[in-house]
């Protein structure tokens, strides 16, 4: 692990392996969520459009799965937290998740760019709240008082991702960027790497189960478990300080 100063700020991106080991599917794993359903038909703006219904139940059903009570942060979100309130410099976890258990794992400086399974967003006037009940088409707006309007505040593929300009400016000034439990298929978030190596100056590790399809471009990685392998690497970056 290379020395990084403790005044550096660090960007941590997270995908879906990092809540595996908390119960919820990875997305391409074998028997992950797109080996079940497909993108185009619960995914994708034009998915709604055709067929709300379909696209509620999806959503609903993994909003149920979310609040189950077996459902907990595991030592991998919590090591993020702690290094969020041990590190010196600024730690930004950008995640690609829509669960909600960096903040029960204790980090609360997240960007949530793919959006918030337990939140809502009307398509008429805009307005987002707390959700944790079902969502169908005759669901109404607590704001505008209109009826089918309301969707998972979700950022479905073709849309672009939230806090682009805040995340872009987060890598380039980034002293570390860590990637953690994601396959690097989806971007932008898996343009990320590339973009510190080109435009930044920060130091790139790979945290993951295996290596991600943007492996090759991570000056270290380090492959297993993250309820091993991110404990220890946060262990391992604050006592090297
Ligand atoms: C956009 C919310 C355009 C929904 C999701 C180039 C540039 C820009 C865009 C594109 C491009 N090429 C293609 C595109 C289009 C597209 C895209 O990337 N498609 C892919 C499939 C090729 N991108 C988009 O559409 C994005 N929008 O670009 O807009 C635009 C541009 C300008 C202006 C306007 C518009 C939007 C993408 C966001 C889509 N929404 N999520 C929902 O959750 O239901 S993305 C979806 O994939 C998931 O939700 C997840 O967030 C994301 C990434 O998946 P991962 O998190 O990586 O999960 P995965 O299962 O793949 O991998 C898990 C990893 O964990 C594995 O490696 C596994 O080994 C590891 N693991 C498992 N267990 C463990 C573990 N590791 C350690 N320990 C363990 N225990």
């Amino acid at each position: 692990m290379k020395s990084i100063d403790k005044d550096a700020p660090i960007v941590v991106l997270t995908g879906a392996g990092i809540s595996k080991e908390s119960g919820l599917d990875t997305f391409r794993d074998t028997d992950g969520i797109w080996s079940k359903v497909r993108i185009e038909d619960v995914a994708t703006p034009d998915a709604f459009a055709q067929d709300p219904d379909r696209v509620h139940a999806f959503y609903n059903a993994r909003r149920q799965g979310l609040l189950g009570e077996n459902i907990k942060p595991n030592a991998a979100h919590q090591a993020l937290a702690l290094l969020e309130r041990e590190w010196t410099g600024e730690v930004l976890i950008v995640t690609q998740n829509i669960d909600n258990l960096h903040e029960h794992g204790g980090a609360q400086n997240i960007i949530h760019m793919h959006g918030e399974l337990l939140k809502s967003i009307c398509n008429g006037c805009g307005a987002i709240t707390g959700c944790t009940s079902d969502l169908s088409i005759s669901s109404v707006c607590r704001s505008c008082d209109a009826k089918g309007t309301l969707r998972p505040q979700v950022v479905w593929f073709g849309k672009m991702p939230l806090e682009m300009e805040r995340i872009e400016l987060a890598l380039m000034n980034a002293g570390l960027f860590v990637s953690i439990g994601t396959s690097g298929n989806v971007y932008p978030a898996a343009g990320f790497v590339d973009a510190v190596r080109r435009y930044g100056h920060g130091h790139t590790v790979e945290l993951n189960l295996e290596p991600s399809a943007g492996a090759t471009m991570f000056v270290e990685s380090v492959h297993g478990e993250v309820t091993t392998i991110v404990p220890n690497f946060v262990k391992g970056l604050l006592s090297s300080c």
